[in-house]
């Protein structure tokens, strides 16, 4: 079959190949076939080291697909059921998982860099990235990394749950915690970006700053929900503007910079709450005034995957979703074959677009 592989973490572009293959299914394991995969910035941040990931590798980890074949012992899926693909399974009966933060669940981590899925050329194995691997027409995942869905949702629009928009929603309502007629300011307007800016309409915000220097962006942020839109150098206007100079009540980081991160910090009012959604890398390091942390009483807390509890969740983006309060159809900019990947970097890294999504058929 075909799929997309990182040879060596630092490469430029995937090496899309027709000679790759799965391992069989397994106990406890599903063979997905991918029907729609989106291009996540964290792909491209798996390429250049920012994430680790065990190579070779097949990227992607935003997809959607119908299950072919179920391994022994699987009791929730059957052949033919829709899934959303979940890079981060969760099992429900570890301490993170029972005490609520089941996005923590680090029961099945270890099987990302230890159970290689896929092989090429017939005798190399493979990993999959965060034990998927979308860019590839079928997957081996565990059962609880595959969250049914209703048949009649497309799988274009079920693929961007598995990462973005659980991601961006999930950082406004489950770890922002926004609540209704507040401020909010979003840097970075991707994928991920305009999914917290959903998030904050949804949860009723009545001032959304969205932040981003690709003008195109500030256009596309208003369309989700965003009322005021500037680059970063206009940033101090608006929040003396929208804030009387006190900053917003939730500031959301959503490019991975220790620099955005500290702007982020800066525009949350004292007493407000900042999100780092962002992946950074692990030597960035964040500069904070140890006199501020304490006088300024901001939270300051990470996301990681929306704080999500998977099986709560997607069902409640779907509903929300059926109800048109979640826009997802205009999110996908651009749809494209596999054999495109490389191009879909180049719009990714130039912020051509909000979510690329790759199909199948
Ligand atoms: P994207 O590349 O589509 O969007 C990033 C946006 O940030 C672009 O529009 C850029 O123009 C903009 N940007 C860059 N620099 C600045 C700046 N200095 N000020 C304002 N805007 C800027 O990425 P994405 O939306 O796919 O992902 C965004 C981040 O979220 C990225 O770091 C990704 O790795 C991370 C992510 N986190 C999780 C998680 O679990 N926390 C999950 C998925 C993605
Ligand atoms: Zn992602």
């Amino acid at each position: 079959m075909k799929a997309a592989v990182l040879h060596n973490v630092g490469d430029d572009k995937l090496d899309v190949r027709d000679d790759v293959t799965t391992t069989a299914v397994g106990a406890g394991k599903v063979r997905i076939r991918i029907k729609a995969t989106g291009v996540c910035h964290s792909d491209l941040s798996a390429m250049n080291g920012t994430i680790p990931v065990a190579v070779p590798a097949v990227l992607g980890h935003e997809g959607a697909g119908e299950i072919v074949e179920v391994g022994a012992g699987v009791t929730s899926l059957a052949e033919g059921d829709h899934v959303v693909v979940c890079w981060s399974p969760q099992c429900g009966a570890c301490k993170e998982c029972v005490n609520g933060q089941p996005q923590l669940c680090m029961a099945y981590m270890i099987n990302a860099f230890s159970d290689a899925h896929f092989m090429f050329d017939g005798t190399t194995p493979t990993f999959g990235m965060a034990g998927a691997g979308t860019f590839a027409e079928e997957v081996i995942l565990l059962e609880q990394g595959a969250v049914k869905i209703d048949p009649d949702i497309p799988y274009d629009i079920a693929s961007l749950l598995g990462c973005g928009v659980m991601t961006g929603v999930g950082a406004a309502i489950n770890a922002g915690k926004i609540e209704p007629g507040s401020s909010v300011v979003v840097f970075g307007c991707g994928g991920v970006g305009i999914s917290v800016i959903q998030g904050a309409r949804i949860a009723g915000a009545a001032t959304i700053l969205a932040v981003d220097m690709v003008e195109a962006k500030l256009g596309w942020a208003k369309q989700f929900g965003a009322t005021h839109a500037v680059t970063p150098d206009q940033l101090p206007d608006a929040l003396r503007e929208l804030t009387g100079g006190s900053g917003f009540d939730y500031a959301f980081e959503v490019v991975g910079r220790s620099q955005t991160i500290k702007a982020a910090y800066s525009a949350t009012r004292r007493g407000g709450t900042t999100v780092v959604v962002g992946v950074g890398r692990a030597e960035d390091m964040v500069e904070l005034s140890a006199f501020d942390l304490f006088y300024d009483e901001k939270n300051l807390r990470g996301t990681y995957y929306g704080s999500a509890n998977i099986r709560r969740d997607f069902p409640r983006l779907l509903a929300l979703w059926r109800s048109g309060q979640l826009d997802l159809e205009r999110m996908i900019t651009r749809r494209l074959a596999l054999d495109d990947i490389n191009d879909a970097f180049g719009a990714l890294s130039a912020g051509d677009v909000i979510r690329q999504v790759i199909t199948f058929d």
